[in-house]
């Protein structure tokens, strides 16, 4: 056991450091606690969170030093001064997917991750185990800290985690039964440093994965097809693209499984609800879960013609003049907001812009050139996106100074058949707590414009 009697240091008073230290309380020795937050805010936490017996430590402390443990917050980067403090002293690091790990009650654990389309692949796969009969969470970078669900489960509870690469990267022994990489393509770079550390810290999610194991990679990433494996989980690739010897795989018109000489249709694509081919990926990484896992062909075709997608991804707000909106606050990276652009039909006016995480947007400004008419810019990074867009000779740009300005620009912009899309492209924490209120923000401003 790794905390008891130990004395343990929370970084972050956010979802995960809450969680942590409530699991702690009963645990360790004593708990510290540490957050950029100014002294007072950091006391207002503690209180509203009901903790007390902590003690609240400033970056500078001596008392860092003394510390068995950290458990930090995935928002901390590597060079955080206090992260980097701890390493001079050899402190061990985790994040709470490792700590929860070692005192799991259940060992069934699905781990997804990617750069794009972990949080509706989560939900999918999760929607399909409740429909087969089990109890099934999604937890994880979705919202749902995974410490308390893990460590008071049943032995026959189902989790699915969504993993971020921030926190894969301070996990030591963790280990899915079955881990799913959706894909791979630049993001968080200002965060991991490198595109190949960004690539080791997804890759940490199979590290600790034997043969009893199973691994499912995506045979249309080149990263992941060339990705290194040095342990020997065993692997199952998904393609959209080709024909595979061993996997899922598109042929014809249907999703079909093919493992040995069996091959079985799973379903016909023009049955599934959820749009874009982004999510076609998805699908097929989920449904190499289910076939391992031998579950139904009914119970994953009720859930695929019904399942429209999550909150905040390609969501559809609302028609107005015959102009449909759409938001995809969930688009924080240039990738996702490729995808976007390529999941709708057009002529697309496109708000993009926020924080921005070390991006070349030029690749954006690429694909949005055969099917947006205009492009508004709106964040921190609005100034970086416009000249982006005029040396790739895409001139259309609006600069809004907020997301109300941009829908209003976009709105007159628009004419019948067009269609309105907020996928920022970036981070949300130049001007929202996080993409969810910048969603919600979205939402009502088209709402309350519509009226
Ligand atoms: N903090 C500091 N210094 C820092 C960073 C954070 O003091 O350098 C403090 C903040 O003041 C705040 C707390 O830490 O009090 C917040 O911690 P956090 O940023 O790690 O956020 P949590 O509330 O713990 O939420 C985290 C994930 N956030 C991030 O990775 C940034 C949530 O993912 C996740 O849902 C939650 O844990 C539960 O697992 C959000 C996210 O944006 C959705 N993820 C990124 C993404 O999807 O691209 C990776």
């Amino acid at each position: 056991m790794i905390v008891e009697n130990k004395n343990v240091l929370v970084l972050g008073l956010g979802l995960t450091g809450i969680s942590v230290i409530n699991f702690l309380k009963t645990r360790t020795k004593h708990i510290y606690v540490y957050d950029d937050l100014p002294y007072k805010e950091i006391l207002k936490k503690l209180q509203e969170s009901k903790i007390d017996d902590v003690m609240v430590l400033d970056s500078k402390s001596k008392l860092i030093s003394n510390m068995d443990l950290i458990v930090t917050s995935p928002g901390f980067p590597p060079y955080h001064e206090v992260i980097v403090r701890a390493k001079s002293f050899m402190i061990p690091i985790i994040s709470d997917i490792e700590l929860a790990y070692h005192y799991r009650k259940s060992s069934n654990i699905y781990g997804i991750t990617g750069t794009n389309g972990k949080t509706t692949s989560t939900v999918l796969l999760t929607e399909i185990l409740k429909q087969e009969g089990f109890k099934a969470s999604a937890l994880g970078n979705i919202g749902f800290p995974i410490i308390d669900k893990l460590t008071n489960a049943e032995e026959d509870e189902h989790f699915v985690i969504e993993l971020s690469s921030f926190q894969l990267e301070y996990t030591n022994d963790f280990k899915p039964k079955i881990a799913l990489i959706l894909n791979i393509s630049e993001d968080h770079l200002n965060w991991h440093g490198s595109m190949d550390s960004y690539i080791a810290s997804k890759a940490k999610i199979f590290a600790n994965q034997n043969e009893d194991d199973l691994l499912i990679l995506n045979y249309d990433n080149e990263i992941l097809k060339k990705i290194k494996l040095n342990n020997k989980p065993r692997l199952l690739y998904f393609s959209l693209n080709s024909i595979l010897d061993e996997g899922v795989f598109l042929r014809d018109d249907s999703i079909v499984y093919k493992f040995g000489s069996q091959e079985e249709k799973i379903i016909d694509i023009n049955k599934i609800k959820l749009p874009g081919k982004h999510n076609l990926e998805n699908i097929c990484g989920v449904l190499a879960i289910c076939k391992y896992l031998g579950i139904s062909n009914k119970s994953i075709e009720s859930i695929l013609t019904t399942f429209r997608g999550v909150e905040h991804r390609i969501e559809y707000v609302t028609t107005k003049n015959d102009v449909e909106y759409y938001n995809d606050s969930k688009g924080t990276n240039v990738d996702s907001s490729i995808k976007a652009v390529e999941a709708l039909r057009g002529p697309i006016i496109l708000i993009a812009g926020g924080y921005d995480k070390n991006s070349d947007y030029s690749k954006l400004i690429e694909a949005l050139k055969d099917k947006c008419k205009a492009l508004v810019v709106l964040g921190q990074n609005k100034d970086k996106i416009r000249e982006t867009a005029l040396m790739n000779n895409f001139y259309n740009i609006y600069i809004a100074e907020d997301m109300k300005e941009a829908v209003e620009i976009a709105s007159s912009l628009s004419s019948p058949n067009d269609q309105v899309l907020l996928s920022p492209a970036s981070a949300s924490w130049d001007m929202y707590k996080n993409f969810e209120e910048r969603g919600e923000h979205f939402k009502k401003i088209v709402n309350d414009i519509m009226e």
